[in-house]
This record gives C-alpha cells, sequence and structure tokens, in this order.
C-alpha cells in the first residue's frame, strides 16, 4: 500500500457554477475527471495537510465510489483526520455544521442540489472551506485556473474503507471516522428552538407534513420530528434516501412538490406541511390553504426571530439575494437593522454572516437559514415556523395575514425558461441589457421605472467585486423584475425572470400571485422580446 502519483490531462471545464461543479454523472466517470478535480482542491487549499476534512454527500448515485476516491486522494495528500456521515450521508447544512463542531479545514460535500440522480442524472462537489463556508469565488476561479493545467495527481494505492462502520478505521497515516450524520445537527437544532414548546403543540393536536422527496433529509427529519419531537409515524414522507430519489426531482416547489400544494387544501390538511430537496438545505413551507412564498418566509421569520430561543439578542441584520422579493426589507426597517442585497448563491452571504452583521439569511429559491451554520437549512426553516406556531398559537394564515396587514404584501413569481440555446438566452439578456438606458421616468406596467441597471455588489469584508449578477428594472418600492441567467444547470441555458409586486392597501393584500404578475410578465416579455428571441410563448416552470 503506497502514495502513487499519477499523470493526468486536464479538462477544461471544471467552472464552479452558483454553487459547486455539476455536471452529468457521466462526465464525472470519465476518466481521472473527478481525480483532476479533487486534486486541484488539495493544491490549491494547503491547510488541508495535516487538518481534518468533512465528507458527505446527499446520497445520489455515485456517492459512494465518489467517497472512497476522495478518502484516498486525502490520505495521499496528507490530510490528518477524514470525518464521513454514515453511509456517506450528510445533509449540505449538517456538513457545513460539521466543519465548524471538528474546527475541520474544509468539507467536500458532494451534490448535486435539487438536480434529478441516478446514472443519467447530475452529480457534483463542492468544496466548503474552515468554519463551514462556502468557497468563495476567489477560490473557486482559482481552483478553475488550477484544474485547465493539472498535469499529475496523488491517491493512496490500495485498500478501502467501510463507510456503513461508525468508528474508526486508518489509510495510510489518515485516521478515517465515520459519524452518525444526524448527532451534531440535531443537538445544534436543540439549541437554537424550543423542543419542549414543539413538543407540546404536537402533543396538543399540531400536525406536521415533511416530505423529504426520497433525498439526504429522510433521516434528519424522522428523527427530529417524529423520535424528538412526538410527530405521527407517517409525518415524514419518503423518508429513505435513494440514489436516483426515486427516480423524482427532489426541488421543493408548486411544481415538483404540486402534490403538497394539494394537500394543503384538502379539508384535513395539516397545519404545516413542508418539503427539503436532494441536499437538505432547501425549503417549501404550506400552511392550512396558502403557500408561503421563500421571500415571505424570510420576512415572516425575521419578524418573530426573536421569540425564539436561539435568537433572543434579536436580529443583527437581515440579507437576501438581490432577486429575492423585498418583503424583508420592511422588517429590517421596523426592526431598524441593516438590509443585505447580494447576488444569487450562498457563498455571498458567509463573509456577512462570519462578521456577525447579519442573523437570518434567505434567497427566492427555497433557500432560507441563519448565523448558526453557513449553508442555508431545508430542516431549520420548518423548525422555525413549527416554532413560531408553538410559540404563537397561531395557524400559518394567521401569521401571515398579520404580517401582510402589518408590512404590505409582495407578490412574487419565477419565471423560468429552460434548456434555451446558449446564444438565444444570451440575446434576451442583450435585449434587456440594450433598453436599460432608456427605461428609467418610463410607464412599466403601470409603474414608473426609478432604476435600470445590471446589478453589481462590493464585498464589505473581503473588497471583492462581483460583476454581471443580474439585470433589473426597478419601479420604486412597488414594483420590480430581475433577470438573469442560471448557474446550476447541466444542460442547455436557463433564463430566469423574476417579477416583484408590492401591495399595501387592504383590500390587495390576497389576490392570486399570477394574477398581480400578469402585468409585469407581459411588460418584460416585450421588452426582452422574449417570444421572438427564444421562440417560448410561456415559461417551462412557474415558481
Ligand atoms: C439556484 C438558485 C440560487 C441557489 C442555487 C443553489 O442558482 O437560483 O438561489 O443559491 O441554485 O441552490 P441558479 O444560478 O441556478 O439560479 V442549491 O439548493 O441547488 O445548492
Ligand atoms: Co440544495
Amino acid at each position: 500500500m503506497t502514495i502513487r502519483e499519477l499523470p493526468t490531462k486536464p479538462y477544461l471545464d471544471q467552472k464552479s457554477g452558483t454553487a459547486g461543479l455539476r455536471k452529468k454523472v457521466a462526465v464525472f466517470q470519465q476518466p481521472h475527471y473527478l481525480e483532476n478535480y479533487l486534486q486541484s482542491i488539495f493544491d490549491c487549499v494547503p491547510e488541508l495537510k495535516g487538518r481534518t476534512l468533512v465528507i458527505g454527500g446527499d446520497g445520489r448515485y455515485h456517492n459512494r465510489a465518489a467517497i472512497q476516491t476522495a478518502v484516498a486522494m486525502a490520505a495521499a495528500n496528507g490530510v490528518a483526520r477524514v470525518v464521513i456521515g454514515q453511509g456517506g450521508l450528510l445533509s449540505t447544512p449538517a456538513a457545513s455544521n460539521l466543519i465548524r463542531v471538528r474546527d475541520a479545514a474544509g468539507g467536500l460535500l458532494l451534490t448535486a442540489s435539487h438536480n434529478p440522480a441516478g446514472p443519467d442524472g447530475d452529480f457534483g462537489i463542492k468544496f466548503n472551506v474552515a468554519g463551514g463556508g462556502q468557497a468563495t469565488e476567489g477560490l473557486t476561479s482559482r481552483l478553475y485556473e488550477h484544474s485547465k493545467t493539472i498535469s499529475r495527481y496523488r491517491v493512496f494505492d490500495g485498500g478501502s474503507i467501510d463507510i456503513d462502520r461508525r468508528g474508526e478505521q486508518t489509510i495510510g497515516d489518515t485516521v478515517v471516522e465515520i459519524v452518525d450524520g444526524v448527532d451534531d445537527y440535531a443537538k445544534l437544532m436543540q439549541s437554537l428552538f424550543d423542543f419542549d414548546r414543539i413538543r407540546e403543540w404536537i402533543r396538543h393536536g399540531g400536525r406536521l407534513r415533511f416530505d423529504a422527496m426520497h433525498a439526504v433529509t429522510g433521516p434528519y427529519a424522522q428523527r427530529i420530528f417524529v423520535e424528538m419531537l412526538g410527530a405521527a409515524d407517517g409525518s415524514v414522507m419518503n423518508a429513505v434516501p435513494l440514489e436516483d430519489f426515486g427516480g423524482g426531482h427532489p426541488d421543493p416547489n408548486l411544481i415538483y412538490a404540486k402534490h403538497l400544494a394539494d394537500l394543503a387544501f384538502e379539508e384535513d390538511a395539516p397545519d404545516l406541511i413542508a418539503a427539503s430537496d436532494g441536499d437538505g438545505d432547501r425549503n417549501m413551507i404550506l400552511g392550512r390553504g396558502l403557500f408561503i412564498s421563500p421571500g415571505d418566509s424570510l420576512a415572516m421569520l425575521a419578524a418573530n426571530l426573536q421569540r425564539l430561543p436561539g435568537y433572543r439578542d434579536g436580529v443583527k441584520g437581515i440579507a437576501r439575494s438581490m432577486p429575492t422579493c423585498r418583503a424583508a426589507d420592511q422588517v429590517a426597517k421596523a426592526l431598524n437593522v441593516p438590509l443585505y442585497e447580494t447576488p444569487t448563491g450562498w457563498k455571498f452571504f458567509c463573509n456577512l454572516l462570519d462578521a456577525g452583521e447579519v442573523t437570518i439569511c434567505g434567497e427566492e429559491s427555497f433557500g432560507t437559514s441563519s448565523a448558526h451554520t453557513r449553508e442555508k437549512d431545508g430542516v431549520w426553516a420548518v423548525l422555525a415556523w413549527a416554532n413560531v406556531l408553538a410559540a404563537t398559537g397561531k395557524s400559518v394564515r394567521e401569521i401571515a395575514d398579520a404580517h401582510w396587514a402589518q408590512f404590505g404584501r409582495h407578490y412574487f413569481a419565477r419565471h423560468d425558461y429552460e434548456e434555451l440555446g446558449a446564444a438565444q438566452a444570451e440575446a434576451v439578456m442583450q435585449a434587456v441589457a440594450g433598453a436599460l438606458p432608456s427605461l428609467p421616468g418610463q410607464d412599466f406596467a403601470g409603474h414608473a421605472v426609478t432604476l435600470a441597471d445590471e446589478f453589481s455588489y462590493r464585498d464589505k469584508t473581503d473588497g471583492s467585486l462581483a460583476t454581471a449578477q443580474g439585470l433589473r428594472i426597478v419601479c420604486g418600492d412597488d414594483a420590480r423584475v430581475v433577470l438573469r441567467l442560471s448557474g446550476t444547470g447541466t444542460k442547455g441555458a436557463t433564463l430566469r425572470v423574476y417579477l416583484e409586486r408590492y401591495a399595501r392597501d387592504s383590500s390587495s393584500l390576497h389576490w392570486k400571485t399570477d394574477d398581480a404578475v400578469a402585468p409585469l410578465a407581459a411588460a418584460i416579455a416585450r421588452v426582452a422580446r422574449i417570444a421572438e428571441l427564444t421562440g417560448r410563448q410561456t415559461p417551462d416552470v412557474v415558481t
């Protein structure tokens, strides 16, 4: 058993998207593809030598094989200790937490998030740094540059590990520790929320339904909701993680989890209905008879956060990604705390969280979390809602109605045009970019445009500048449309059109979202010439 250095040829496509490197499984199965990228990480992050590395994934196809490769390479590259979730499973927020708890120098998160899995599906790797945060743009570009010139990688030859057996094993000089992936995370949740109160709420008839969608959150939800909080058996649906996620699309939204939306409107609907995605960082929240949009969920949780034990000191600041609706801005104003607007992708929140500037963050793409970890956190959001319901004795509907009455309501929808040709998608962006200078002062769906620009963001902590982060047409507080191209897809280009409309009048708080944003959709379709340039009359997915 020895360390071998093997020659390799670079691949030229190992560029991270919004959250890590995501490709079709077949791409990752090319000779040395995974090895090249991992070696780039070991080369660009020398701190891993002599320290701890956390490894875990969402359980999708290729997870187990990739972990064996990663461990053999970690051993060959001088990592002192590797901590792996049993069965190779760690949800993304749990992995981030484990990096923090174990003071690890980093973590490999093997996931393509909500993208479908299986031999024909997607696979992915995210590298998270010490402290649990996502790799910065600077680091991911260094990895990419390095991967284009790589000529050798190091691997420990011979010996594999049993990732299902808890406890310590060794490979070369490296200790490999297999841990229960839920334990530390469950402890963390217990420290943030009033478990006794939630348990009482459930005992007195509060009903919860959570869909793990055959992805990674099953064991977390089963332990926390059923075993610790006493939710009825059967409260967690699709709890067993499967390599192909049961053939489903574990993207918790009104399209891919339509059965939950239907359930919410049944006569005997549970009080809180929720779901998470493939790797456990997204959440969808529904109450009896209503869906809480992620932007609203962020605002409502922020407004109620101080009721929860882990947040008694109050909210220091709130951050949201730029396309996320501005409901949270109203809460920040009322709480008299700063509101930060960052580009899409959780990595942009990490510096703010590290600096203690913000307590809660969220994205319109069903991501919400707080300073307790450095990733968005699906189960956390569900527990936060359960705790708010238990603490107030109110229903989701009552919380929402009171919130809208106080702050007004932001109607929000995202229209996705998927699998466009790259040139088509670019043409739409160009059409809008070209129109931006002439828009201020013009009428846009009955609102006057006050600002039309391309969003860029300067990180206060490290001074880095992120440019080209989406085109936005803003009509004061009243309305806003944002366009950007997705950075997580593995097939063609996806155009995302974000529509937001703010209503304050008590008679306008209960419109249908589609109706409320329809004039904005029509106005942007004209400016962006979507039908003409893409041949598409309607979006593929509306969330
Ligand atoms: C999407 C979302 C973004 C999210 C990212 C990763 O990115 O819009 O808000 O942070 O996915 O989420 P994009 O570039 O496709 O719009 V996950 O749960 O896929 O890690
Ligand atoms: Co995810």
